[in-house]
């Protein structure tokens, strides 16, 4: 019988393989510095004029961003700046 001499291996070099795949899935990655760069996306979008805020006519281009524009608003001066649309966006 060397089903069992043949099987070990085998079985031994599948974990192996399913070891290095986990490991590539779960490479070092940055998902803190991803969202604030897609924020950063974002805000450029919306900021039509360039002005470097978002006023509440821009802020319609975003679908749920005007409804939220006030209470993003912290400072209430009309306009969402970067560090406020962040806010609203969670980066
Ligand atoms: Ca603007
Ligand atoms: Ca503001």
């Amino acid at each position: 019988m060397n089903a069992g001499k043949v099987l070990f291996p085998v079985l031994l070099g599948l974990s192996l393989a399913a070891g290095a795949a986990h490991a590539q899935q779960a490479a070092p990655q940055a998902p803190a510095d991803e969202m604030k760069a897609a924020v950063d996306d974002k805000f450029r979008q919306l900021d039509a004029n360039g002005d470097g805020t978002i006023s509440q006519e821009e802020s319609t281009k975003m679908k749920g961003l005007a409804e939220r524009f006030q209470s993003a608003d912290k400072n209430k001066d009309g306009k969402l700046d970067r560090g406020e649309f962040g806010l609203a966006m969670g980066g």
